[in-house]
């Protein structure tokens, strides 16, 4: 029999979702990609597999290879030893998803998950949900950096509709990946744009943080070869990978004024002639971004502190 090939979609301890042709199969894991070790198949992994001929066992098949990943959106587990958790593969692009309020948004982990996805080359925007709510001035300002990076900024409302139909048109055609803190409306985004009931979680009033609904990250096809990843909360966003010393690397705005810094290892904290400080002096570089960079290179040095 021969082997066919289709994508993950959903994978547990017990089981790999694979989509072949509109047709879900659920399959078991060769023994060998079963085995412990980082990331051996995830959720957009190109994968073969074979289906069961024997109709007794409860599976549909088997997966038997799987194919190279082009690419992939990582961040650091929550918990636990360091360790990389793929969040998806093989998508198109990346879009981190925010409310103004119940959870409010943290601009560390929004700019930490621009950096994850320049790190991969993948284009990313921003999607800012519960707009029925209302914006804060201070939100809006501090979102308006964004734009001139590259990162497009959706306003949507999963309640009122506001916001859908142009959400829809930037996913349509792609394979998206959504990032951001539980509660922020992913889910119910991802219902509203595809049509479909997934479970959403009520954020209580005393954990503003909500509450893990999603457990498992989850590809759902959509028309036309679009796509939209589901993937749990976090409760920190930590990045994965990236060198502390190419951080600045990865913030195209921190990036632009990287040549004028003296020194080649320079960290941008109060190194001489620093380039990224003197575009921060002279009104070239928002201050919040930087204060964010500095954020971010001290959470990275301390996790690899922790590490050793
Ligand atoms: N007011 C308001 N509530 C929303 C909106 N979108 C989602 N919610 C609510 O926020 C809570 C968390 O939504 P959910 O989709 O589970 O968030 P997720 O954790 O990011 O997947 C649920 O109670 C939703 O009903 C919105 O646009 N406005
Ligand atoms: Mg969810
Ligand atoms: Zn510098």
């Amino acid at each position: 029999m021969s082997a066919l090939r289709g994508q993950v979609i959903f994978r547990s301890s017990r089981e790999v979702r694979v989509l072949h042709e509109g047709q879900v199969f659920r399959c078991d894991l060769a023994g060998r990609l079963r085995k412990a070790g980082s990331n051996p198949i995830v959720v957009g992994d190109w994968v073969e597999f074979e289906r069961n001929e024997n109709t007794d066992v409860e599976s549909d098949g088997r997966v038997l290879a799987v194919e190279e990943r082009k690419v992939w959106l990582s961040r650091r587990r929550d918990v636990g030893k360091a360790r990389e958790l793929i969040l998806a593969a093989n998508v198109d692009q990346v879009a981190g998803v925010f409310s103004v309020k119940k959870p409010r948004i943290k601009f560390g982990a929004l700019d930490r998950i621009l950096m994850a996805s320049e790190y991969m080359s993948l284009p990313a925007l921003v999607v800012i949900n519960k707009t029925d709510l209302g914006i804060p001035d201070e939100v809006e300002e501090r979102l308006s950096v964004y734009p001139d990076l590259g990162y497009e900024i959706l306003r949507t409302s999963a309640e009122t509709g506001e916001g859908l139909d142009l959400l829809e048109e930037k996913l349509r055609g792609k394979a998206t990946v959504l990032s951001g803190p539980s509660g922020a409306g992913k889910s119910s985004l991802i219902s509203k744009v595809l049509g479909i009931d997934l479970k959403t979680g009520e954020v209580s009033e005393h954990n503003e943080k909500g509450k893990h609904t999603t457990t498992a990250v989850t590809w759902h096809p959509g028309a036309a070869d679009s796509a939209i990843v589901d993937t749990p909360g976090f409760r920190d966003w930590a990045l994965w990978g990236l060198e502390p010393r190419e951080l600045a690397h990865w913030m195209p705005d921190l990036k632009k004024h990287l040549h004028d810094c003296r020194f080649n290892d320079c960290m941008h904290r109060e190194e001489p002639g620093c380039g990224i400080l003197g575009a921060v002096e002279s009104g070239d570089l928002d201050p919040r971004r930087y204060r964010s960079y500095l954020g971010i290179l001290d959470s990275v040095l301390e996790r690899i502190e922790r590490d050793r």
